[in-house]
């Protein structure tokens, strides 16, 4: 697990015109599919420049919250593991994105009982953290600590702060030992034993990011994080993502990274 941020493929999914109807824990506006759909564009050809192989799966009409791919499913080097959405409008995701893992994994399997949603899980390179949320529930977490156990990884339950939709929503790994997370995540004192860079004061939605090979893949319009990333010695690369933030979503939701 010394490479968690070094990859070869993502899988993505177009936005679907029922873009407009996505879950969101507050109403700040209806997204713009066609400006979503040129943003989402963006994110693709961003991830193919660090040399990823990038799959793009067809829209789905009948779930809103389609192209938020990243909530259906765990990917590690060793197999797959299908999640259990606890927003019931998108159970019927995993199965639509089932095949897609199949075609790349022998082993894919499955969290049977409770919730989680991959939007709560960020894996490290010592370890699988975990946060319970409104999405993901103890049984959801209990599930997949048995089920990556025979791989060699080790769960570590921790708590994502009441109103944010994900734990990752206010963090991201940026390399091995280093985290980017907001303020009132770290205070949580999750992160013990990482060196954290925190986003600054008022951009916390660019805690959600994504270290992809050699860039760290952000949302546009944080400067002051942009550049304590770029002073750490991290090469940033922003996307817009005012249309995804419309619905709680960011930079880790939109893709499966393997
Ligand atoms: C939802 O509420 O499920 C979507 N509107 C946003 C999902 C964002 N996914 C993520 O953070 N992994």
């Amino acid at each position: 697990m010394e490479h968690s941020y070094e990859f070869s493929r993502a899988i993505t999914r177009k936005p679907s015109a029922s873009i407009v109807d996505g879950l969101r824990a507050a109403d700040i506006g209806t997204p713009d599919l066609a400006q979503m759909l040129k943003d989402h564009a963006h994110y693709v050809v961003t991830l193919r420049e660090t040399g990823a192989d990038v799959v793009e799966l067809p829209a789905l009409e009948d779930f809103p919250d389609g192209v938020f791919v990243e909530d259906t499913a765990l990917c590690l080097p060793e197999g797959a593991i299908l999640m259990r959405p606890g927003a019931a409008s998108r159970m019927g995701e995993v199965a639509q994105m089932a095949p897609a893992l199949r075609g790349f994994y022998d082993q894919v399997l499955a969290v049977e009982t409770g919730f989680i949603e991959g939007g709560d899980i960020l894996t490290t390179a010592k370890e699988i953290l975990v946060g319970r949320s409104a999405r993901t529930d103890a049984q959801g977490v209990a599930e997949l600590t048995k089920l990556v156990a025979p791989w060699g990884y080790s769960v570590r339950e921790v708590f994502t702060p009441e109103g944010v939709l994900h734990f990752k929503t206010d963090c991201s790994l940026l390399d091995a030992e280093t985290i980017l997370a907001t303020k009132r995540l770290d205070a949580s004192g999750c992160f013990e034993g990482y060196r954290v860079i925190h986003t600054a004061d008022g951009e916390e939605a660019a805690a959600n990011a994504i270290r992809y090979n050699q860039f760290v893949i952000m949302a546009a319009g944080f400067p002051k994080t942009a550049q304590r990333l770029r002073d750490a010695g991290f090469e940033v690369r922003q996307v817009n993502n005012t249309e995804c933030a419309k619905l709680d979503g960011g930079m880790s939701c939109l893709s499966l990274r393997f």
